[in-house]
């Protein structure tokens, strides 16, 4: 049996207890997992810590740019490994994890790596009251030892969007990567070792929440900042936690997201894209479309073509290319969205597609798949309209007036993400500008540029990352002002 370890201090380190690794596409156990305990959280820390004053710091901003490329090259060379492990764990469709994930982990090293070099700093010429004047100049540096907690749906993608502006602002980082995927983390510590990454730099160390090492590291007095991916209430858990060390805290958490599809758009774009929205990944991406409102005009012949492809959806073996949805992640994953299928019910909701779990006939029936599914007919108030259910699964509702659209998609606590499909461009930029989220798509979705803002609005989180708002909340300002 495979053993995933701890990496503390550039060593691969067992801990006292272990935990299942398992595959959600058959149940099968894939891995014994090492589970970091308190002390080895400290020795974590301790080690980034010493890390940070090392060779790190001496490398300079340069320096750690050409070592965070030389990851890249080296998650690129390990590729087949990553996209198996990431497969395994998650069993998200190979095609899927070879697209999207593996290749994105890449980026993530190369985009931060360039923009630390590139970034410039503030400068103000400041005229004193005597007539004379000051410079005002900003430097940048590291914020310290930066604790990373990171989700199971795109784990590695999710793990080094933090982890490559954390080292290239010249931190440190101890990660806990999900209890479910925790493969990645550790098979990215190969690749830090081989691109020269002083030890100490990356420190990973599995486990769970409360009472393990995600706890550990949330209230540890010697990590200055925590950086957190995940369930809206674990972040509202973790604030309370990093609250007697007074954290800096940045927050990527759930969404309820709308898509608002008008009578103008391209028709089979629409479908097509909002298809991708509800049920890439098994629904299990936190920028999905959970809530869709369609023009009336266009309702029915809409809600049919996208039943359509929802029939149509693959759910094969996850390593099997024609494959295009795989299982939820865990039983008790699927034990809730299930839940959230008989609530719509119990709500009045029409079933218009899926609602239930497939039969194979082989071993995929001890796996977690279940149906993509579209509901109609639920009121506003439903709680399956108002809570994140985080599966394949999606309610249409029609809509008689832009405004109405608009009104119902922002009636949320959440505020991720939001499309609009319409071929008139002064309507797209109009609506998309009303919407009470962080990104808002126009006749696309989950279309990346890693230097715009990322982040949510309400629940869905605190805080922007991606392109210089990395930079900045993975660093520390330091103003110095000259009277000259
Ligand atoms: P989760 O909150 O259950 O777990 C996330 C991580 O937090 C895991 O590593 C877990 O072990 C850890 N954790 C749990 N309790 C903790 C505690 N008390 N202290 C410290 N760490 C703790 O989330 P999940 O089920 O792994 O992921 C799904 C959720 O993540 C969904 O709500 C989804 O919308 C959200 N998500 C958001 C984004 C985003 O960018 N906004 C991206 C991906 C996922
Ligand atoms: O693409 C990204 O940078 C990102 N943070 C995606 C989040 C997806 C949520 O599941």
């Amino acid at each position: 049996m495979k053993s995933i370890l701890n990496y503390i201090d550039g060593r691969f380190v067992r801990g006292q207890h272990e935990f299942e690794d398992v595959n959600p596409a058959d149940g099968t156990v894939i891995a014994q997992v090492s589970e970091a305990d308190q002390r080895q959280v400290d020795d974590a820390v301790g080690a980034a810590r010493h890390a940070l004053r090392g060779e790190w710091s001496r490398l300079g901003v340069r320096g750690r740019a050409d070592r965070l490329h030389k990851v890249a090259d080296a998650i690129e060379a390990r590729f087949d490994c990553f996209v198996k492990a990431e497969v395994s764990d998650t069993g998200k469709p190979v095609t899927l994890a070879s697209k999207l994930d593996v290749p994105r982990a890449a980026a993530n090293f190369r985009v931060f790596a360039d923009l630390a070099k590139m970034a410039g700093l503030e400068s103000f010429q400041t005229e004193t009251p005597d007539g004379k004047s000051a410079l005002n100049y900003a430097v940048r540096k590291p914020l310290g030892v930066i604790g990373i907690i990171t989700p199971w749906n795109l784990p590695l993608l999710l793990l080094t969007w933090k982890v490559a502006p954390a080292l290239a602002c010249g931190n440190t980082v101890v990660v806990k990567p999900s209890e479910e995927t925790p493969a990645t983390a550790t098979l990215l510590a190969e690749a830090m070792q081989e691109a020269g990454i002083p030890r100490g730099v990356y420190n990973v160390v599995h486990g769970f929440g409360e009472g393990s090492a995600g706890e550990f590291l949330t209230q540890h007095s010697e990590v200055d900042a925590i950086t957190f991916t995940g369930e809206s209430r674990t972040g509202a858990a973790i604030m309370r936690a990093v609250a007697p060390t007074v954290k800096p805290v940045s927050f990527e958490l759930g969404g309820k997201n709308a898509a608002i599809v008008f009578a103008d758009c391209e028709f089979e774009e629409a479908v097509n894209g909002l298809s991708e929205a509800v049920f890439l990944n098994t629904g299990q991406v936190c920028l999905c479309a959970e809530r869709v409102y369609v023009d009336r005009s266009i309702f029915d012949r809409f809600v049919q073509a996208l039943k359509r492809k929802a029939d149509s959806l693959h759910p094969g073996w996850p390593m099997e290319k024609d494959t295009d949805l795989g299982p939820l992640i865990s039983a008790q994953h699927r034990d809730k969205v299930l839940s959230y299928y008989r609530l719509a019910e119990e709500e009045g909701a029409t079933t218009i597609a899926g609602g239930g779990v497939p039969q194979f006939g082989d071993a995929r029936d001890n796996g977690f798949y279940i149906q993509p599914t579209i509901y109609t007919g639920l009121p506003e108030s439903a709680r399956c309209m108002k809570e994140e259910i985080f599966g394949p699964v999606c309610h249409v509702t029609p809509f008689d007036s832009e405004d109405e659209a608009i009104a119902m998609a922002n009636d949320t606590k959440y505020g991720l993400a939001a499309s609009i499909w319409t071929s008139n461009l002064q309507r797209g930029h109009r609506v998309a500008q009303k919407m009470n989220v962080g990104i808002t798509w126009v006749n696309c979705w989950y279309l990346r540029d890693l230097r715009t803002p990322f982040g949510g609005v309400g629940l869905s989180g605190i805080g922007r990352e991606g392109g210089m708002h990395s930079l900045n909340f993975y660093s520390e300002l330091n103003n110095i002002c000259i009277r000259l």
